[in-house]
């Protein structure tokens, strides 16, 4: 990169790093499936640096990957074409939380679990979790609009977003990070940055509002026989216990690699099949009552282990979390994190395991998710990693039931061959128009989100 000293001027030498060694965590995504070719990585450590490094590439038409705590999965933050790295993790303050208010102003770089606990400091919650919050930035998880955990009760990373900065391609810094829970003034560009993957800007804070916390937690696994009792199960627990806050799904087969994995001891030591559901229940007071009802009332529960200490629910926690971890022992997967309608859910799990083998025999199939909102992991190992057929027919199968070819992880450089299943002509058309107005040169994160177009 000819810029090199000028990046050098910016941020100083020891935040310019070229050396392979020295990239390689930058370079290669967390599924081990994606691995850039050697680049430079540029760590600003203020909004005015990231300024200052975009309007050096804009000058230079140097295309830049923004980068947050790069635990994404569908390739979207590492630098495939040799891009220059942007990473935002220096970019880590998180501003006194606005108790009055219920708002909390951070950095691009917090990681997730950093706000959650700026958050419970002062008495208020975070409403988004997900398995990576050591990790995953704020930056990162608004330009993803990540889901995660509590979409159920909270909704999304889109859902909590107040206000943002932002530093635009040209350089020019955008801010609007107002302590008001209500706004009315126009385009929110929060909401259009929130998922656009780097491609429209580069995040550098956001206001968040923040959540009630609801510290008293019950948990129960439940194994049902069948993935049509666990699906019809998970729409009954959205009716029948207001203080829902999770319903996790996975199967036998990924209950028995995480077991096998991590040596841990099988929650239901008999059972050799089936489809389990972890449910949670939070509230300002024990739910304990509330969640043994509701489960009662449950049809096709096979077994259930509660948990009640904490110490018994993140036991609970770990055949789930671990899914992902555990997959990555077999091999890199191919992960296509994707929705579709809650009464389609079990319809979907019969599927895609036939799907998959008519293309590769030889291939292993995970299912696991998020079982109330309709998202499924579906993780295939055993794929060669430019081999996309299997992807191919599983995104068919999930639009031809009405669903989404992703849910929560976004298109990234994965999926963006099939956006036209997900998006009509005209809104990909309007996708475009958006990108060249935000990004006319088109630097910022070029090989994401939209496919390429045909000359
Ligand atoms: C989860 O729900 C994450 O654990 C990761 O979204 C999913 O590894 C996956 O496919
Ligand atoms: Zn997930």
């Amino acid at each position: 990169v000819n810029d090199r000293a000028r990046l050098t001027e910016i941020v100083g030498p020891a935040n310019v790093l070229a050396d392979d060694d020295m990239t390689a965590g930058y370079r290669q995504d967390w599924t081990g499936r994606f691995l850039g070719p050697s680049t430079v990585v540029v760590r600003p450590g203020t909004t005015d640096e990231a300024a200052a490094v975009i309007k050096a590439c804009a000058e230079t038409s140097t295309p830049v990957v923004p980068q947050g705590g790069n635990t994404g999965l569908v390739g979207g933050s590492v630098p495939l074409s040799g891009e220059v790295v942007l990473s935002l993790t220096r970019l880590n303050r998180i501003e006194p939380v606005d108790a009055a208010g219920g708002q909390v102003t951070a950095d691009a770089g917090a990681a997730i679990a950093a706000v959650q606990h700026a958050a419970a400091q002062a008495g208020w919650a975070y409403g988004v979790d997900l398995a990576s919050r050591d990790s995953a930035t704020v930056g990162g998880t608004i330009a993803t609009n990540a889901g995660g955990l509590r979409v159920l009760r909270y909704g999304d990373t889109r859902a909590q977003l107040v206000g943002i900065e932002a530093v635009l391609a040209n350089g020019d810094i955008v801010t609007s990070l107002p302590a008001l829970f209500r706004n009315n003034t126009g385009y929110h560009l929060p909401s259009l940055l929130c998922g656009s993957e780097g491609t429209l800007a580069v995040i550098t804070k956001a206001r968040l509002r923040l959540v009630p916390p609801a510290p008293h937690k019950s948990a129960a696994l439940l194994r049902f026989a069948t993935t049509d009792d666990a699906a019809a199960a998970a729409g009954q627990l959205r009716r029948g216990l207001a203080s829902l806050a999770a319903v996790e799904f996975f199967l036998q087969a990924g209950l028995d690699l995480v077991c096998e994995t991590f040596a841990l001891a099988h929650p239901f030591a008999a059972a050799t099949e089936g489809a389990y559901l972890l449910v949670e229940a939070a509230s300002d007071r024990d739910p304990i009552e509330h969640l043994a009802a509701a489960v009662n009332a449950l049809d096709g529960v096979a077994d259930v282990a509660v948990a009640t200490d904490s110490h018994t629910r993140a036991a609970l926690w770990r055949y789930r979390e671990l899914h992902t971890e555990s997959i990555n022992h077999v091999g890199p997967p191919h992960k296509l994190d994707v929705a579709v309608p809650v009464a389609a859910l079990a319809e979907l799990v019969a599927r895609v395991p036939g799907v998959v083998h008519a293309i590769a025999p030889t291939a292993k199939t995970w299912l696991f998710g998020h079982a109330a909102d309709g998202n499924v992991h579906i993780n295939v190992t055993g794929l060669d990693p430019d081999d996309d057929r299997v992807d191919d027919a599983v995104f068919r199968l999930v639009a031809d039931l009405g669903g989404s070819i992703s849910a929560e992880h976004g298109i990234g450089t994965a999926k963006r061959r099939w956006l036209p299943l997900a998006r009509t002509p005209a809104e990909i058309a309007a996708f475009r128009a958006l990108k060249r107005a935000f990004d006319p040169a088109g630097i910022l994160n070029p090989h994401v989100l939209l496919p390429d177009e045909r000359r």
